[in-house]
C-alpha cells in the first residue's frame, strides 16, 4: 500500500502556463548568463541588473495570462484525495502550486513574491518591484532587499525535511525538471535508497532520465492528471 510520496516539480510543470524553463532553447538563461543573474556574486557586482530579472519576473507572474494548469491542479487533488503523506517540493518560484492549492509544499529555492532583508535575513511578502528606493520594513534602510531566492552556491530551503521525506517515500515522481541542478538532481537517489518506486515525467529525458525506474513522456498537463488517477 502507498503511505507516502513525494513530488519534485520543474520549471516544465509551470511551461503551460505561460512561465518560461530555463534550459530550453528560447529559456530564461537564453538572454542572461547564469553567474550574473543567479549568483550571489552577480547580485554584488550589479544589484540594477538582479532585480530587473527578477522583478521582470514578478510582473510576469503576477499577469492575468499566467494562472496554475492541469498538472498543478492534479496534484493539489491528489493531495486532497489521498490517505497517506504527500509532500511536493518545488524548484519553481512561482505560486501556482499555492495556487491551485497545494499546502504540504516547500519552495526549495525560494519565492519570488517574497524578498528577504540581507541583514536581519527576515522575509516579506512582495507584489511590486524591490528598488532602490524601497525601505526594508525591519531596519528602515535603502538598498537592503534582495529577492527571496536561491542562487547558485546557496544553501536550497528547508534540507533536512525534504530528506527525511525522501528516506521514507513509497513513491518519488520528478516532474518537469532537467535534472540539472544539484541536490535537487540527486533526490532520486535517496529516493532508490528508501526502496520507492520512481517515476519521471517529462517531454524529454533528463539527465537523470536513467536513475529513474519509470518514464512518462509528455507534457505535465497530460501525463500528471493520468498519473494521480
Ligand atoms: C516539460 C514541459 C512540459 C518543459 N511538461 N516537461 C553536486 C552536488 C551538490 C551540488 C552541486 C554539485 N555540483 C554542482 C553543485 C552546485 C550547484 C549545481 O547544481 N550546479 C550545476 C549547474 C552542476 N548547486 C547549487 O549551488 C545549489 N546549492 C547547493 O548545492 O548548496 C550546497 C548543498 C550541497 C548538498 C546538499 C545541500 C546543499 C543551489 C542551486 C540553486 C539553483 N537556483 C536556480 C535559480 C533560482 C531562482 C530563479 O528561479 O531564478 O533554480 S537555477 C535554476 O535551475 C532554478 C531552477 O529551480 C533550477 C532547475 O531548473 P529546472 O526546473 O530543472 O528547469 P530546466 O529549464 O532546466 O528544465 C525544464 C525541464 O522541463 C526540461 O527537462 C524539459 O524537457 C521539461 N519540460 N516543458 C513536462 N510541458
Amino acid at each position: 500500500m502507498i503511505k507516502r510520496i513525494v513530488v519534485l516539480t520543474g520549471a516544465g510543470i509551470s511551461a503551460e502556463s505561460g512561465i518560461q524553463t530555463f534550459r530550453a532553447a528560447d529559456g530564461l538563461w537564453e538572454n542572461h548568463r547564469v553567474e550574473d543573474v543567479a549568483t550571489p556574486e552577480g547580485f554584488d557586482a550589479n544589484p540594477e541588473l538582479v532585480q530587473s530579472f527578477y522583478n521582470q519576473r514578478r510582473r510576469g507572474l503576477l499577469s492575468a495570462a499566467v494562472q496554475p494548469n492541469a498538472a498543478h491542479i492534479a496534484l493539489a487533488e491528489l493531495e486532497q484525495n489521498f490517505h497517506g503523506e504527500l509532500l511536493l517540493v518545488t524548484q519553481n518560484i512561482d505560486d501556482l502550486h499555492k495556487r491551485a492549492g497545494s499546502r504540504r509544499l516547500i519552495h526549495m529555492h525560494g519565492e519570488l513574491l517574497k524578498m528577504r532583508c540581507i541583514s536581519s535575513q527576515q522575509v516579506f511578502e512582495i507584489l511590486e518591484d524591490i528598488t532602490p528606493e524601497l525601505r526594508c520594513p525591519c531596519c528602515g534602510l535603502r538598498n537592503m532587499l534582495r529577492p527571496h531566492v536561491v542562487w547558485f552556491g546557496e544553501m536550497p530551503l528547508a534540507m533536512d525535511d525534504i530528506y527525511t521525506a525522501l528516506a521514507r517515500c513509497d513513491v518519488f515522481v520528478a516532474v518537469g525538471t532537467s535534472g540539472q541542478v544539484y541536490p535537487a538532481a540527486g533526490f532520486v537517489e535517496v529516493a532508490n535508497e528508501a526502496g520507492a518506486r520512481t517515476i519521471e515525467v517529462n517531454l524529454d529525458d533528463s539527465a537523470r532520465t536513467s536513475a529513474f525506474a519509470e518514464q512518462r513522456r509528455g507534457l505535465a498537463s497530460r501525463e500528471l492528471p493520468a498519473l494521480c488517477r
